[in-house]
C-alpha cells in the first residue's frame, strides 16, 4: 500500500469550533441570527469564518516575501476569470470537510450555501481563466507574485435565451458585496491622461514634461489567492477608477450640484465594464484607456513597493521584478515603464531600455488577424501624447540600429517589423511593440508556438533566435478535479497518495488499473452518478428531460466560427435525418450539450446559437426518434456551470479548424475528468493525444498543412456542398421552415455563410467528423474499452497541470524561485 501523504493541512480545528466561528460571524458580522438568516447570510458568515485564515495568510506571505527580497512576478492581465472562490478556498485551506460538517450540524447543506456565491466573471474565456489558474499555481508554488487587473463593476454579461436568441443582461456580481476583497486606499495611484508634452532645456539637458489634460484615481482592491495547503496566500490586485477630485466645488457652489458629479461619472466608466469580445480587437478609446489605466497603476505600485524595500536607487529594479504581459492588452506598460524611468527617474534612454527589456515578457494567445491589436496613432497621440513619442523613439532606434544591422537597406523588412503600420491611417502594432520590448515571447501550446515563429513573427525569430519559446497551457487540478469532482477524487484517493492535487504526476499510478474490471466499474459508476446529478441541472435550466444512460457529448467554449459549433450542429442534423429515414438506425442514445456566449456584436455567432436552439427544440419534441438524440443549449455558460458539467461529460468536442485554436484549456479539463476527446490536430489537442495515447482520443479532419494546401489550391465550399448528398440535405434543411414552423428562412444565413464563404472550412471536415463520431459510438458500446480509454485519459494528464506551466515560466522566462511563507 502506498502511503497516503497529504499536503493540505488538517487544521487544528474541529467542526464544532468552526461552527462556533460561523455562528459568531452570522451574529456579529452579518447582524442576524440562526432562526432568521437567509442562505446568503450564511454564505457571508461562512466567508468571514474562512477569511480569518485567509487574511492571516496574506500578512504572513507578504512579510516573508518582503524580507527575503526575491525576484517577484507581476502578471498583468485585462482579464481574470475567477469564478467562485469559496469552495476553492476551503479546499486549499484543507477546511472543506470541517465546514461541511459544521454546516450540517446547523441544518445546512454546504452545496446550497456555496450556490449563493455569484461568479467573479471578470474575463471572457480561456485567456481570463488561464490567468486565474496561473495565480492559483503561483500561490501554490510559493512564488512571490501579484496578479494585476481591473476591478470591473460589471463582468461578462449574463446570457438569456428569448425564443432561442441570445439576449445580454448586465452582470451584477458585486450587487450584495464581495466578502473576498479588501480595499487598500492607502495604495491608491493617480493616473494621467490626455494633455500635451512640453520640451524643456535645463542645465544643458533636454527633458520632456507631460502636462495631462486630466487625472484619474486608481483604487486597489486585493483579493487573496490561497495556495494549496494554505501556507502561501498571494493577492490579485484589481484597480477601480475614481474621479481624482470628487467635486468641482466651484460648480457645486454655484448651484450646479448635478454637474459636479459628471466628472466623477466619466472617470468611473473606465472600470465600469469588461469588453465582451473574445478574439476581436475592440479598437475603442475607452478600451485603450482601460489598458493604460491598469498598466500605469500597476507599474506605479511595483515602483512604490520596490522603493519601500530598497530605497531610491533603482539599480536592481529589473533584477527584482518580472512583468508578464498576458497578450498585448497591457503592452502600453512598455512605453509607460520607459516614461517613468526616463522622464521621472532621469535614466538615460539606453539604460532605461535595457531595464525595460529585462523586465517584460509577453505571451501570445492567438494568430487570428482580427484579434491582433492595432491602435490608431492619432488616438494614442491624443490619449497618451508622451507615450506616442516614446513608441516612435523605440521604433526608430529599433529600425535604424537592430534591423539595419541585420538586413542593411532592406525596406520591405523594415516595413514589416515597424511598430507603425503605414496606410490610409497610421496604426500602432501592439504585437510588434510587445516583441521588441520583451526579453522572451511565448506561445501557449507547441504547435501554436511553432506557428508564432513561422507565420506571425518569422523575421523577429531570425533576428532574435532565442526570444521565442513555448509554454503549454495548464489548468489547476485543485479546482478542475479536487473541488469540482469529489467522487472521482475520493476514488482516486483509495488508490494513490492524497497529495495528487499538488503532484499530479501521481495520477500515473492509476494506469495499471485501467484494465482492472473492478476499478473500471467504480470509475464508470462515478461518471454515472455525476451524470445523474447533471440530468437534474439540465431539467432545471432548460426543461428538457435527458437520460443519464445516454452519451453526454459536450462542447463548451465561446461561440466562434473557428471553434465550429456549426460543424457539431451539421452532424447532429445528419444523425437526426438518418433516424427519420430509418427509425431503426443503430446508435447509442446521445445528448449533445452546448454552452457558449457570443460577443454581442458578432452576428453570425448569434445566428448559430439561434440555429442550434431551433434544431434542439424540434429534435427534443420529435417522438419519432425515440429519445435517441437530445440537444440542450445551457444558458449563461460560466465557470460555476463548467464545474458541474465537466465531471459529467463523456465526450469532449475540440473541433476547431487546424491552426486556429492556440491551445484550448477546456480540452484539458474534460480529459482530466475522463471524457474522450473528439478533436482536430490543433492546439493542445495534439499534446493531449500524445500524452493519453492516440488510441484514447478520436482525431479527425485536416491538419495545418492540409488547410494551407487547400487554401493555396483555392477553396470552394460549394464543391463540397454539391458532392456530399447528406451534407447538401442538411444544409438545405436550414432554408425552409422545418425548424422554424411558419417562418421559413430564419436559419438561412447559417447555410449561406457556409456555402458561400465558409471561412473556417467546416464543409471539408464534415465527412471525417461524421466518421469520427461513428468511432465514438462504437467505442462507447464496448464498455470495457471505453472505461479503459477514459481512465487512461485521467491517468495521463499530469502535463496539463498549471503548476507545470508556471514552473516552465519560472525557470525559463522569469528566473524566479518559490519562497515558502513562514509565520
Ligand atoms: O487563450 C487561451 C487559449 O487556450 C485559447 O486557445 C485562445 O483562443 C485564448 C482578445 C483573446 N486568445 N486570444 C484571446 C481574448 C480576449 C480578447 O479581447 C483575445 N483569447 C485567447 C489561453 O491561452
Amino acid at each position: 500500500m502506498p502511503s497516503k501523504k497529504s499536503v493540505a493541512p488538517t487544521p487544528a480545528l474541529t467542526a464544532e469550533q468552526f461552527k462556533t466561528s460561523v455562528v459568531k460571524h452570522l451574529r456579529t458580522t452579518l447582524g442576524t441570527y440562526e432562526e432568521k438568516a437567509s442562505k446568503q447570510a450564511w454564505n457571508k458568515a461562512l466567508a468571514a469564518a474562512i477569511n480569518e485564515f485567509v487574511f492571516e495568510g496574506v500578512s504572513r506571505t507578504r512579510k516573508t516575501h518582503a524580507n527575503v527580497g526575491a525576484r517577484a512576478v507581476h502578471y498583468l492581465s485585462l482579464e481574470f476569470l475567477m469564478g467562485r472562490l469559496m469552495s476553492n478556498n476551503l479546499q486549499n485551506l484543507g477546511l472543506y470537510s470541517v465546514a461541511e460538517e459544521a454546516l450540517k450540524s446547523l441544518g445546512l447543506e454546504i452545496a446550497d450555501v456555496l450556490e449563493e456565491e455569484p461568479d467573479m466573471a471578470l474575463g471572457n474565456g480561456g485567456l481570463g481563466r488561464l490567468a486565474a489558474c496561473f495565480i492559483d499555481s503561483m500561490a501554490t508554488l510559493s512564488i512571490p507574485a501579484v496578479g494585476y487587473g481591473i476591478h470591473y463593476e460589471h463582468g461578462l454579461f449574463r446570457q438569456e435565451f428569448h425564443k432561442g436568441r441570445q439576449v445580454e443582461r448586465p452582470d451584477q456580481w458585486r450587487e450584495f458585496g464581495n466578502p473576498w476583497e479588501i480595499c487598500r486606499p492607502e495604495s491608491a495611484q493617480v493616473i494621467k491622461l490626455y494633455g500635451y508634452v512640453e520640451t524643456v532645456y535645463e542645465q544643458g539637458k533636454l527633458s520632456k514634461v507631460w502636462h495631462p489634460g486630466r487625472t484619474i484615481r486608481a483604487i486597489p482592491w486585493d483579493i487573496p489567492v490561497v495556495g494549496y495547503g494554505g501556507q502561501n496566500v498571494n493577492v490579485l490586485r484589481l484597480w477601480e477608477s475614481r474621479a481624482d477630485k470628487f467635486f468641482d466645488w466651484d460648480v457645486f457652489n454655484s448651484g450646479g450640484y448635478v454637474d459636479a458629479y459628471s466628472e466623477s461619472v466619466e472617470a468611473e466608466t473606465i472600470s465600469k465594464v469588461l469588453y465582451p469580445n473574445d478574439e476581436t480587437d475592440a479598437g475603442k478609446e475607452l478600451r485603450l484607456i482601460q489598458q493604460y489605466f491598469f498598466s500605469a497603476a500597476s507599474i506605479a505600485d511595483v515602483m512604490r513597493r520596490y522603493k519601500a524595500a530598497n530605497g531610491e536607487d533603482l539599480a536592481n529594479f529589473a533584477k527584482l521584478n518580472a512583468m508578464q504581459l498576458n497578450d498585448t492588452h497591457p503592452a502600453i506598460a512598455i512605453p509607460e515603464l520607459m516614461r517613468v524611468l526616463v522622464d521621472e527617474e532621469n535614466f538615460a534612454w539606453d539604460e532605461a531600455w535595457a531595464m525595460t527589456r529585462e523586465t517584460f515578457s509577453y505571451t501570445n494567445h492567438t494568430l487570428l488577424p482580427e484579434a491582433l491589436e492595432k491602435w490608431s496613432l492619432k488616438l494614442i497621440e491624443k490619449v497618451l501624447p508622451r507615450h506616442m513619442e516614446i513608441i516612435l523613439e523605440i521604433n526608430s532606434r529599433f529600425l535604424t540600429q537592430e534591423v539595419e544591422t541585420m538586413w542593411p537597406g532592406n525596406n520591405d523588412i523594415k516595413r514589416k517589423l515597424s511598430i507603425v503600420e503605414e496606410g490610409a491611417e497610421q496604426m500602432i502594432r501592439m504585437g510588434n511593440l510587445s516583441v521588441i520590448g520583451s526579453h522572451t515571447v511565448n506561445g501557449v501550446a507547441q504547435i501554436h508556438s511553432d506557428l508564432v515563429k513561422k507565420d506571425l513573427f518569422p523575421e523577429f525569430d531570425a533576428l532574435w533566435p532565442n526570444k521565442f519559446v513555448n509554454v503549454t497551457n495548464g489548468i489547476t487540478p485543485r479546482r478542475w478535479m479536487k473541488a469540482c469532482n469529489p467522487r472521482l477524487s475520493a476514488l482516486i484517493e483509495q488508490h494513490i497518495d492524497t497529495d495528487w492535487p499538488r503532484y499530479l504526476e501521481k495520477l500515473t499510478g492509476l494506469k495499471p488499473l485501467a484494465d482492472d474490471q473492478a476499478f473500471q466499474d467504480s470509475f464508470m459508476a462515478v461518471k454515472h452518478e455525476n451524470k445523474v446529478d447533471f440530468v437534474k441541472e439540465i431539467k432545471t435550466l432548460t426543461g428538457v428531460d435527458v437520460s443519464a444512460d445516454a452519451i453526454f457529448d459536450v462542447q463548451i467554449k465561446r461561440l466562434h466560427e473557428y471553434k465550429r459549433q456549426h460543424l457539431n450542429l451539421l452532424h447532429i442534423m445528419a444523425l437526426y435525418r438518418r433516424v427519420l429515414i430509418d427509425p431503426n438506425y443503430d446508435m447509442h442514445p446521445r445528448v449533445f450539450i452546448f454552452g457558449a456566449k457570443a460577443a454581442p456584436g458578432y452576428k453570425i455567432a448569434k445566428e448559430i446559437i439561434f440555429a442550434i436552439n431551433k434544431v434542439a427544440e424540434k429534435i427534443n419534441n420529435d417522438r419519432r426518434i425515440n429519445d435517441k438524440i437530445k440537444v440542450v443549449f445551457l444558458p449563461n455558460y460560466r465557470v460555476s456551470l463548467a464545474e458541474k458539467l465537466i465531471p459529467a461529460a463523456d465526450v469532449s468536442e475540440q473541433i476547431s479548424l487546424a491552426g486556429k485554436e492556440a491551445s484550448g484549456t477546456g480540452n484539458m479539463k474534460l480529459a482530466l475528468n475522463g471524457a474522450i476527446t473528439i478533436g482536430t490536430m490543433d492546439g493542445a489537442n495534439i499534446e493531449i493525444a500524445e500524452e493519453a495515447g492516440s488510441d484514447n482520443v478520436v482525431i479527425f479532419g485536416m491538419e495545418v498543412d492540409d488547410v494551407v494546401a487547400l487554401k493555396n489550391k483555392g477553396y470552394h465550399p460549394a464543391d463540397y456542398y454539391r458532392s456530399n448528398e447528406e451534407l447538401k440535405a442538411v444544409l438545405d434543411w436550414l432554408e425552409g421552415d422545418f425548424f422554424t414552423p411558419g417562418e421559413p428562412g430564419l436559419l438561412a444565413e447559417v447555410k449561406r455563410n457556409l456555402v458561400e464563404s465558409d471561412p473556417f472550412m467546416v464543409l471539408p471536415d464534415f465527412e471525417s467528423y461524421c466518421e469520427a463520431h461513428q468511432k465514438i459510438d462504437a467505442l462507447y458500446r464496448d464498455k470495457k474499452a471505453w472505461a479503459k480509454a477514459a481512465i487512461l485519459n485521467t491517468a495521463s494528464l499530469a502535463k496539463f497541470n498549471s503548476d507545470r506551466s508556471i514552473q516552465d515560466y519560472a525557470q525559463n522566462i522569469w528566473h524566479v524561485k518559490g519562497v515558502e511563507a513562514k509565520s
